[in-house]
């Protein structure tokens, strides 16, 4: 046997003070940061999500010695609005859940986080909850419109229950962040589908406010089907990092026939003659409160360029 540390990998589930919770084989080992990686700011940090190589040393005690690369990264603008800080690595899945009532769906909300997931190229699907209550009919009518731009709508219950079968297949094998607004059954969906994870459910969500920053706790909840959820409250009000203005329109996947045809190179689909995107909006070809979300978003992005 030889002196040196025991070379393991691993994936990040936690960090808590400085401790990292590494996954190893199935067993969740608790890791230190080996100081070159400790010094590291940004997306050289190593976030929750991450697959990391661990040395166990021969006292037993675990270091993370390796950062391995990464598939994908959603990031959050840092308090001083000028870095990009990592709130999970690796997610290839976003959840967007909404319930029919209690609350009221928010369409301008799914539209930003479908924009999250397009940014960072990440499949979303969207879970529209609590379908047991009364009037869920009509408001799954309004969830219509995104099948027809290609996202997948699960209608699910976590009382009745309904939908689980469904909504565990999606998330088997896969890392898949829940966002949605507080109340909207993520936490309850999570523990119907695996009753082992102990979510706690019907709380106000722990986010701290900051000034104009939420802490977002993130931390991976592995699924017995394989693969892992995050779920994630207070990520409704945190600054994302930049959707540059022309990736922006690219983000609405509607929008994207009509990209490249405008008369001007550089349109900004909002006013421009010969615009292509407005033109098609005009038409009918796609829904205009979708387009006044694009608006709405591009007036948010020009103000935190100036
Ligand atoms: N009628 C009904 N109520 C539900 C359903 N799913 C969740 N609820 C209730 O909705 C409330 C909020 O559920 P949570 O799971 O805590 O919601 P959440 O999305 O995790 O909220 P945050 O953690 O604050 O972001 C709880 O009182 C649940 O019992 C459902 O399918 N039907
Ligand atoms: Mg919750
Ligand atoms: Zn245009």
């Amino acid at each position: 046997m030889s002196g040196g540390p025991e070379k393991l990998k691993g994936r990040v589930l936690r960090t808590v003070g400085g401790v990292y919770e590494v996954e190893v084989a199935g067993e969740t080992l608790e890791c230190a940061l080996r100081g070159r990686l400790k010094r590291k700011r940004g997306i050289g940090r190593v976030a929750v999500g991450d697959e990391v190589e661990v040395d166990r040393l021969t006292d037993g005690s675990c270091v993370i010695s390796e950062l391995l690369p990464r598939s994908s990264r959603l990031s959050r603008r840092s308090a001083d609005g000028r870095r990009e800080q990592i709130i999970a690595a690796n997610v290839d899945r976003l959840a967007a859940v909404f319930s029919v009532a209690r609350p009221e769906p928010g369409f301008e909300l799914l539209d930003r986080f479908l924009v999250l997931a397009e940014s960072c190229e990440i499949a979303a699907f969207i879970v529209v909850n609590k379908i047991d209550l009364a009037g869920a009919d009509e408001v799954r009518e309004r969830f219509a419109l995104y099948k027809e731009i290609g996202y997948p709508v699960l209608y699910t219950s976590a009382k009745a229950p309904r939908g689980l079968e469904e909504l565990g297949g999606r998330l088997a094998g896969h890392i898949t962040l829940f966002v949605g607004p507080s109340g909207a059954g993520k936490s309850s969906l999570l523990n119907a589908l695996q009753p082992g994870l102990g979510l706690r459910v019907g709380e106000i969500s722990k986010a701290i406010e900051r000034g104009r920053h939420t802490t977002v706790a993130a931390w991976l909840h592995r699924l017995d089907a394989g693969g892992y959820v995050l779920d994630t409250p207070g990520l409704g009000k945190v600054r994302f990092w930049e959707v540059g203005t022309h990736k922006l329109a690219w983000c609405f996947r509607e929008f994207r026939p009509y990209l490249g045809r405008c008369r001007f190179q550089d349109c900004s689909h909002t006013h421009e003659p010969g615009c292509a995107v407005i033109g098609a909006k005009e038409a009918g070809s796609f829904s205009s409160r979708r387009y006044e979300s694009y608006v709405k978003f591009l007036g948010e992005s020009l103000e935190r360029s100036s």
